[in-house]
Parts: C-alpha cells; structure tokens; sequence
C-alpha cells in the first residue's frame, strides 16, 4: 500500500466536499496522483444505499438497519475501490469513513458497544493516516443546507451530540484527528489545513 490515506468528518455544512476539493487541488498542484471517494457511496451499490439512507421518506428506517446500511456501503468500497485505490495513488482522501459510523450510529444513536466491534471488523484492517474534523456549530452548519435530508431534518440535540462525540473522539486520538475551525471563512480553513497537511504529510 503506498498511499496516504485521509479522511475529511466533519457535521451536516461543516465544509467537508469544498475542503477535500481543495486538498485535491494542492496535491495535484505539487505532482501527486489523487483518488477521491465518499461514504456512503462512490460504487454503484454504495450510491443505491446512500439514496435509501439519506431518503426523507424512509422514516421507519431502524437505528440498527441504518448501521447494516453504512457498513454495507462501507465494505463494498473497500473491496472495489479502496484497496486498489491504495497502491494506484499517492493520495487517497474520502469524504467521512468509520468515525462517522463510530459517532453519528455508536454515540448519537446510541448503539454504543456494537458498533465499536462491528465498524473495526468492517473496515477490514484499514486506518486513515491523517483525519481532519471541521468543527462548526450545528445551528450555523444546518443553516448551510438548502434541501435537508432524513438525517440533516434530525433534531438540534441528535447533532449537538455528534460534535461532543466528535471533539471527544479528537481528543482521545490527536495523533490523527487534527480539529479545523469551521466557521471562519473557506479561504482562512484552507490555509490552516495546507499548513497542517504540510506539516503531517510533508507535502
Ligand atoms: N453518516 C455517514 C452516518 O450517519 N454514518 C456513517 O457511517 C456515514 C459514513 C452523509 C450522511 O450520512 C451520515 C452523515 C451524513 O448525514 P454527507 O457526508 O453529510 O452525507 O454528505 P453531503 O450531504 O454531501 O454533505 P453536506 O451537505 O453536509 O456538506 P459538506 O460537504 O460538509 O459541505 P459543503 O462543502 O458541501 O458546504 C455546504 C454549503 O456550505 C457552504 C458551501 O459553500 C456550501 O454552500 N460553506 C460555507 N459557507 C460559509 N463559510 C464556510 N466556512 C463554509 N463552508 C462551506
């Protein structure tokens, strides 16, 4: 496995697709090849569930349903892309992988134990080297969102609960989760993560 494997966590608006498309702009700018994929999604079957997840109307969908789902989604990217993404590019960056499961399904849902053993045996061995979490409030990152989908439309507490998991999640690992403010403007975010890039990854 050559590649670097980055994670970008963040809330609902947190910045997530607009930072990654700019991690990608500076890794191709100093000459490095870059694969870019997103959780739930990115293969053909994982897309087909992230449309059943993130569905407004499948509002009897179970907290324990929703967790097969995202690991579902999770494996098959592994299996088709992720793993010979790994020796095809420098860099391969996806847009949220198992802290997500870990806070939004373990710690906001409260599944707790369960999904601590299922996400480690479902990421099949992998680790992100380096994770970046945007961290904004979520009454200014919601407001971000024009069309909310069946988990952005959830209540104010559901995501206050995952940015305490989230800054409790960083703390426990600051070796690989570095905490970006996120309610600065793009361009002040994007500094700070080239710096931090630069720093961790030499780039
Ligand atoms: N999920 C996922 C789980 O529950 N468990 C899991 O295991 C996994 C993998 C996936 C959903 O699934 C959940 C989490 C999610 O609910 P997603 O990853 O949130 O969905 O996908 P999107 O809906 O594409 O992401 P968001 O809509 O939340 O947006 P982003 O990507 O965070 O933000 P972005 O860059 O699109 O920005 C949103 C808007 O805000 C503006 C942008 O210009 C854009 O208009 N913006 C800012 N404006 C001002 N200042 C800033 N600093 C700004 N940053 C962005």
């Amino acid at each position: 496995m050559k590649a670097k494997f980055i994670t970008v966590e963040g809330l609902e608006g947190s910045g997530k697709s607009s930072v990654i498309g700019f991690i990608q702009k500076l890794l191709k700018k100093e000459g490095f090849s870059v694969g870019v994929f997103r959780e739930p999604g990115s293969t053909s079957v994982g897309e087909k569930i992230r449309r059943i997840l993130l569905d407004n109307k499948n509002k009897k969908l179970s907290a324990h349903t929703e967790l097969l789902l995202y690991l579902a989604a999770r494996t098959q990217l592994i299996e088709e892309k992720l793993i010979g993404a790994f020796s095809q590019y420098d860099f391969v960056i996806c847009d949220r992988f198992f802290d997500s499961t870990l806070i939004y399904q373990g710690f906001a849902l409260g599944l707790g134990k369960i999904v601590e053993s299922s996400v480690k045996m479902f990421s099949l061995g992998i680790m992100p080297d380096f994770t970046i979490y945007l961290d904004v409030v979520p009454k200014e990152g919601l407001a971000r969102i024009k069309k909310k989908d069946r988990i952005e439309e959830r209540s104010l507490s559901f995501h206050e609960k995952l940015r305490k998991g989230y800054l409790e999640l960083a703390r426990k690992n600051p070796a690989r989760i570095k905490v970006v403010n996120a309610q600065k403007p793009l361009n002040q975010i994007f500094g700070k993560i080239e710096s931090l890039l630069r720093r961790k990854l030499k780039v």
